[in-house]
Protein backbone atom coordinates (compact mmCIF):
# COMPACT_ATOMS: atom_id res chain seq x y z
CA UNK A 1 0.00 0.00 0.00
CA UNK A 2 0.87 3.82 -1.15
CA UNK A 3 2.33 6.02 1.86
CA UNK A 4 -0.18 8.46 2.37
CA UNK A 5 2.18 11.26 1.28
CA UNK A 6 2.66 9.86 -1.57
CA UNK A 7 -1.02 10.35 -2.48
CA UNK A 8 -0.92 13.90 -1.98
CA UNK A 9 -0.85 15.86 -4.68
CA UNK A 10 1.86 18.49 -4.48
CA UNK A 11 1.44 22.15 -5.46
CA UNK A 12 2.07 22.78 -9.08
CA UNK A 13 5.98 24.12 -9.57
CA UNK A 14 6.40 27.48 -10.37
CA UNK A 15 9.19 29.44 -12.68
CA UNK A 16 10.44 32.94 -11.81
CA UNK A 17 11.27 34.96 -15.10
CA UNK A 18 14.69 36.48 -14.72
CA UNK A 19 15.50 39.51 -16.78
CA UNK A 20 19.08 39.90 -17.41
CA UNK A 21 21.14 43.26 -17.82
CA UNK A 22 22.44 44.36 -21.17
CA UNK A 23 24.64 47.63 -21.80
CA UNK A 24 22.54 48.62 -24.77
CA UNK A 25 18.58 48.27 -23.93
CA UNK A 26 17.30 51.53 -22.97
CA UNK A 27 15.75 51.94 -19.61
CA UNK A 28 12.62 53.33 -20.71
CA UNK A 29 12.19 50.16 -22.88
CA UNK A 30 12.47 48.32 -19.72
CA UNK A 31 10.40 49.83 -17.52
CA UNK A 32 7.39 49.98 -20.66
CA UNK A 33 8.03 45.75 -20.96
CA UNK A 34 7.48 45.72 -16.91
CA UNK A 35 4.71 47.53 -17.29
CA UNK A 36 3.15 45.54 -20.73
CA UNK A 37 3.87 42.49 -19.61
CA UNK A 38 4.22 42.00 -16.34
CA UNK A 39 1.55 44.48 -14.62
CA UNK A 40 3.59 46.41 -12.79
CA UNK A 41 3.03 50.18 -12.15
CA UNK A 42 5.49 52.55 -13.33
CA UNK A 43 6.96 52.88 -9.94
CA UNK A 44 7.82 49.25 -9.64
CA UNK A 45 8.71 49.06 -13.02
CA UNK A 46 11.30 51.23 -12.54
CA UNK A 47 12.52 50.07 -9.09
CA UNK A 48 13.04 46.27 -10.77
CA UNK A 49 14.29 48.03 -13.84
CA UNK A 50 17.15 49.87 -11.48
CA UNK A 51 18.17 46.45 -9.04
CA UNK A 52 18.80 44.72 -12.68
CA UNK A 53 20.73 47.27 -14.05
CA UNK A 54 23.20 47.52 -10.69
CA UNK A 55 22.60 43.74 -9.62
CA UNK A 56 22.76 42.71 -13.20
CA UNK A 57 19.23 40.18 -13.04
CA UNK A 58 15.94 40.58 -11.63
CA UNK A 59 12.67 38.83 -10.70
CA UNK A 60 10.26 40.13 -12.71
CA UNK A 61 7.00 38.24 -11.93
CA UNK A 62 6.84 34.14 -10.85
CA UNK A 63 4.20 32.20 -12.56
CA UNK A 64 3.16 28.59 -14.00
CA UNK A 65 5.32 27.00 -16.57
CA UNK A 66 3.38 28.07 -19.14
CA UNK A 67 2.63 31.48 -18.45
CA UNK A 68 6.17 32.03 -17.43
CA UNK A 69 7.26 30.79 -20.93
CA UNK A 70 5.08 33.18 -22.48
CA UNK A 71 6.29 36.22 -20.93
CA UNK A 72 9.76 35.30 -21.64
CA UNK A 73 8.46 34.86 -25.42
CA UNK A 74 6.64 38.45 -25.65
CA UNK A 75 10.06 40.09 -24.11
CA UNK A 76 11.86 38.57 -26.44
CA UNK A 77 9.88 39.36 -29.06
CA UNK A 78 9.21 42.88 -28.27
CA UNK A 79 13.24 43.29 -27.50
CA UNK A 80 13.93 41.61 -31.46
CA UNK A 81 11.15 43.89 -33.19
CA UNK A 82 12.54 46.96 -31.69
CA UNK A 83 16.22 46.16 -32.05
CA UNK A 84 17.25 45.57 -28.44
CA UNK A 85 19.41 42.59 -27.32
CA UNK A 86 17.27 42.39 -24.01
CA UNK A 87 17.32 38.90 -22.34
CA UNK A 88 15.06 36.64 -20.12
CA UNK A 89 14.81 33.42 -19.25
CA UNK A 90 12.25 31.31 -16.97
CA UNK A 91 13.44 29.49 -14.11
CA UNK A 92 12.15 26.52 -11.61
CA UNK A 93 11.57 28.85 -8.43
CA UNK A 94 13.81 27.00 -5.13
N1 LIG B 1 21.82 48.69 -18.48
C1 LIG B 1 20.88 49.34 -19.39
C2 LIG B 1 21.31 50.77 -19.65
O1 LIG B 1 22.16 51.30 -18.94
C3 LIG B 1 19.45 49.33 -18.83
C4 LIG B 1 18.91 47.94 -18.66
C5 LIG B 1 18.23 47.62 -17.49
C6 LIG B 1 19.03 47.00 -19.66
C7 LIG B 1 17.68 46.35 -17.31
C8 LIG B 1 18.49 45.71 -19.50
O2 LIG B 1 17.25 44.15 -18.18
C9 LIG B 1 17.81 45.40 -18.34
N2 LIG B 1 20.74 51.40 -20.66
Amino acid sequence: MLERRTQKTQPPQMYQVVMLNDDYTPMEFVIVVLQEFFSKDREQATQIMLKIHLDGKGVCGVYSRDVAATKVEQVLDAALKAGHPLQCVSEPVE
